[in-house]
């Protein structure tokens, strides 16, 4: 029976320490979650960068490549002037915000298209020499679009798949990319490329139509004499570990604890610090909020945890310092001798506080400006078992097309998501537990083993 070879630009590790003394941990949240377990359950091989700097000393390298080898991870070795064209320039800085509508942060000189292809070119080399006929090749996410069809060149009767985890966007804005058809001819070397939703995979048809004349019929395209299905398969999380947790005896002492506050609502906000997550318009329709509604002085509170993200690109830091001004503008003009109206958290959170926050929230606000999915908010859901909670959910989450009962906003618009948090701290219970009961009732059964199944199932693959 043929294997499964998952590729993602990270193997889902942490490497710390050097020389002999390397560790390797299990890395949380995302795709090493979210795919950990087809990891487990298929014996799959996973290809991709450990971390580790291709200079480190040669000690280094065997004791990372023992431990790699025993859970069956692959290593692809970079440089760190690879790590910074491939991923920090083009990945991070042109792909990224592309793709999240953020024309505006383009560089004005786009280079490193080689780079990007080199790197490209290296992990279909490694997954060319691992495969075996009949194997199939899970690919992941815009580091790497150009990898199926570089695999093909190399391994053409491999069954390929490759998922976009961000949105794909409108072609009006991807249209600006320069190597725009390069980069789309790359993800039609699969057999299955798949989107978060509907949209997204609305969006790649377009730009195919007007770039290759090429249309969809019956959720397939042909290209090159080649049929490529183009799926829409919306991300889940680990819903059941999410309940249980919930349960945990440290997670119901910290969520008592953060509740201790008497009589002051919790609206919480996790998320990575990044220009797309929509962090300064949340803080400004907090502030909004509490202008226009100062009945909730000293009644609520915002905690906001926001995990340090891309701190070399200068993005990332222009959008901390706002966030940082803003939190302290905000504490300053409306904090009293008893009360702090925002605890901002510049720091990863374990998972015992992770589900605490999620259990303590009055309203979880989840308002980006654009995300292909958001796991954030299922988390949320799956972990409220005790049926209680507000989701704040922008209409520009990947989220919101299935999570309808949530309370829909949009981020741009300041003063409507200050109503929103309004009405959201107003709802009665009655209506809190109805559209809980109906968010539930989606995120519990379409989890994150369903969504993987999925996908190698349409993939035809033996692992599904
Ligand atoms: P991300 O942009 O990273 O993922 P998201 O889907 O919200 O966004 O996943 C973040 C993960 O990190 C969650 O599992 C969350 O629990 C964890 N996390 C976030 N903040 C944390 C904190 N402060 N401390 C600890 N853990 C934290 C990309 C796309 C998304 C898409 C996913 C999966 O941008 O749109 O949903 O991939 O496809």
């Amino acid at each position: 029976m043929g294997r499964l070879i998952i590729v993602s630009n990270r193997l889902p590790i942490t490497v710390t320490g050097c020389g002999d003394a390397i560790e390797v941990a299990p890395s949380s949240g995302g795709l090493a979650t979210g795919l950990g377990s087809v990891h487990e359950d298929c014996g799959s091989l996973w290809v991709g960068w450990s971390g580790l700097d291709a200079h480190a000393s040669p000690e280094a390298r065997r004791s990372l490549q023992t431990q790699l080898s025993s859970r069956r991870l692959v290593e692809v070795p970079l440089s760190s002037e690879e790590v910074s064209v491939y991923y920090e320039h083009i990945a991070n800085g042109v792909l990224w915000p592309i793709f999240h509508d953020q024309l505006e942060k383009l560089p004005n000189l786009i280079e490193g298209w080689e780079t990007y292809d080199a790197v490209n070119a290296r992990y279909a080399d490694i997954v060319a020499a691992c495969a075996r006929p009949g194997d199939t090749v899970w690919i992941h996410d815009f580091h790497l679009m150009r990898v199926p069809a570089l695999l093909r060149e190399r391994a053409p009767d491999l069954r390929i798949g490759f998922f976009l985890h961000i949105p794909f966007p409108n072609p009006e804005i991807f249209f600006a990319l320069p190597r725009r058809q390069w980069l789309v001819e790359g993800m039609l070397g699969a057999d299955l490329v798949g989107f978060h939703t509907r949209r997204y995979r609305g969006h790649f048809t377009a730009a195919l139509r007007r770039l290759l004349g090429i249309e969809m019929q019956n959720d397939s395209i042909t290209y090159n004499g080649r049929r490529v299905r183009l799926g829409i398969f919306p991300m889940g999380v680990d819903s059941a570990s999410f309940a249980e947790r919930a349960a945990d005896r440290k997670v119901v002492a910290e969520t008592a604890r953060l509740q201790s506050d008497r009589g002051i609502r919790l609206l919480v906000g996790i998320d990575r610090l990044d220009y797309s997550k929509g962090l300064p318009k949340r803080l400004l329709a907090f502030e909004r909020l509490l202008t226009m509604h100062p009945e909730w002085l000293e009644r609520i509170r915002l905690v906001q945890v926001a995990v340090p993200s891309r701190e070399g690109l200068a993005a990332y830091k222009s959008v901390r310092r706002l966030v940082e001004e803003l939190v302290g503008r905000i504490n300053g003009r409306f904090g009293t001798h008893r009360w702090t109206p925002i605890r901002y958290i510049n720091r990863s959170v374990n998972d015992t506080i992770l589900s605490a926050l999620y259990r303590a929230a009055d309203v979880m606000l989840v308002t980006p400006l654009r995300d292909g999915m958001n796991l954030v908010a299922k988390e949320f859901v799956a972990t409220r078992t005790d049926g209680d909670g507000v989701l704040v959910l922008s209409e520009f989450a990947g989220a919101a097309d299935e999570l309808t009962r949530a309370v829909i906003v949009n981020p741009y618009d300041v003063d409507g998501l200050a109503e929103a948090l309004h009405l959201a701290l107003e709802m009665p219970v009655g209506e809190r537990r109805e559209r809980m009961q109906a968010l539930r009732a989606h995120v519990m059964p379409n989890d994150v083993s369903k969504w993987s199944h999925g996908f190698l199932a349409q993939l035809g693959s033996a692992n599904a």
